[in-house]
């Protein structure tokens, strides 16, 4: 038995599934997962000693490699100065400060400790500004683990959803109507449908839990259009592609102002980090100015802002984005051409710093499209990559990630692996 079973069969008998979050059990892919011992640039170590190039990067944080020097430092002196204050701090502030700054689109910004609240507290802000109940997502999105946010398409398009995990309540779940992703027809059918009963539309703007699913210019723009028209909210959930497609994000890379945006993973630089912002008349709704209750006591955790503050300046560096989007599109392109040579069924594409690979003819553009692929097929090549030496994410639903600590030496070996796998067949 490896040291990554061994674990892996001790944390199960404290912890639901080994794992405390459930993508990292591998289920999706099977096998057991690999315990990380350490991390340092583009490279992970596991419990039983052997490397992989990462491609994961903690599902998106690590947007400057593993243990960048810089931001272990800042955290480090941070901690010198105590963990937690449960206070205001100046560094909140300068971090705050520089979010604004970044995100034109907000006008004021309230710091939380993950994606989830973030969300979360965004769909109570909506729904407090507007006094509507109902609120939009899309299949095959995830927005944190919010109950309102773990409902599922109803049994017609224009219905109200059911909910996707056990314990949310169906009366909480038939306010969240769920549509189809990239269907901007659909959407003006619902708002036609439901016109002032919405509070808001919340989309990842290049969705990156279904895998890789760029959006239609048509899609966002109606999007915008049908929010304005009917005086719901557009949130732009970021917390995926915040700091990570691009310097001004994926509101930035496609022209789009949402009225609240959500990050996370990129602002935290891998420490527990969240925020939620937006226009001013609407953020000071929010508590202790406002109506809208939200909380945390490690809001702005001083350790978690030391690492944000760091990262949001390094990725400020002059040709940061079109180094991190060229190494990432070499990738991608390098795959695709391993398998074409070799005549897999394969594609893949990137958006910035993150891509998605598909045992499918082309890019899927829709939730449908992604489950018409190959999962298997992927199945295969994940654990023939993983044995190679290079973690990809354990799920054919997942988006993948670049860091600007990979080389392109990483790069030219990840290619040469998954040419040397294509050509097994
Ligand atoms: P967290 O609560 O996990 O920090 O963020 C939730 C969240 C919100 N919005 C988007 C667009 C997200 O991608 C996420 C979290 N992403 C997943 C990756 N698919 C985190 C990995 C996990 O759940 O363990």
């Amino acid at each position: 038995m490896t040291r990554n079973e061994e674990l892996f069969s001790r944390a199960q008998k404290t912890i639901p599934g080994g794992v405390n979050s459930p993508v990292r059990a591998f289920r999706s892919v099977g096998g057991a997962p690999r315990f990380f011992a350490r991390g340092e640039g583009s490279r992970v170590w596991d419990a039983d000693g052997k490397s992989y190039i990462d491609y994961v990067g903690s599902w998106g944080p690590l947007i400057l490699g593993h243990a960048d020097p810089d931001t272990v430092r800042a955290v480090q002196e941070a901690a010198a100065k105590g963990l937690s204050f449960g206070a205001p701090t100046e560094a909140e502030v300068e971090l705050a400060e520089l979010l604004v700054q970044r995100v034109p689109s907000m006008d004021m910004v309230r710091l939380v400790s993950s994606g989830t609240e973030a969300t979360m507290s965004a769909i109570r802000l909506a729904r407090g500004f507007t006094g509507r109940d109902m609120i939009v997502k899309f299949e095959g999105c995830y927005h944190g683990h919010g109950d309102s946010l773990l409902v599922k398409a109803g049994s017609g398009l224009l219905t109200f959803g059911n909910p996707s995990s056990a314990g949310v309540p169906a009366d909480l779940a038939r306010h969240t109507l769920v549509l189809d992703y990239n269907d901007a027809q659909g959407l003006k059918d619902a708002f036609l449908k439901h016109l002032k009963s919405i509070a808001c539309v919340i989309v990842e703007p290049v969705a990156g839990n279904m895998n890789l699913i760029a959006p239609k210019p048509e899609f966002l723009a109606a999007l915008r259009e049908m929010c304005t028209l009917h005086g719901a909210l557009l949130i732009f959930d970021e917390v995926m592609t915040g700091f990570r497609v691009g310097p001004g994000s994926a509101q930035g890379l496609y022209g789009i102002t949402p009225d609240l945006s959500t990050f996370g993973k990129v602002v935290g630089g891998g420490m527990p980090l969240g925020a939620f912002g937006g226009r001013r008349d609407i953020m000071e709704k929010i508590a202790p100015l406002g109506p809208v209750y939200q909380a945390g006591t490690l809001s702005g955790n001083p350790l978690s802002v030391a690492a944000g503050l760091v990262t949001l300046k390094k990725i400020a560096a002059a040709g940061f984005y079109e180094s991190l989007t060229a190494r990432t599109k070499s990738l991608v392109e390098g795959l695709a051409g391993a398998a074409r040579k070799h005549g897999v069924k394969f594609s893949a594409q990137s958006v910035g710093g993150m891509f998605g690979v598909y045992f499918a003819d082309q890019p899927p553009t829709s939730y449908a499209e992604v489950m018409a692929s190959d999962k298997d097929a992927f199945n295969r090549f994940f654990h023939a990559m993983l044995d190679a030496g290079c973690y990809l994410a354990p799920s054919a639903f997942e988006a993948g990630f670049v860091s600007a600590a990979h080389t392109d030496a990483d790069i030219a070996a990840t290619v040469a692996a998954a040419d040397a796998i294509f050509a097994r067949g």
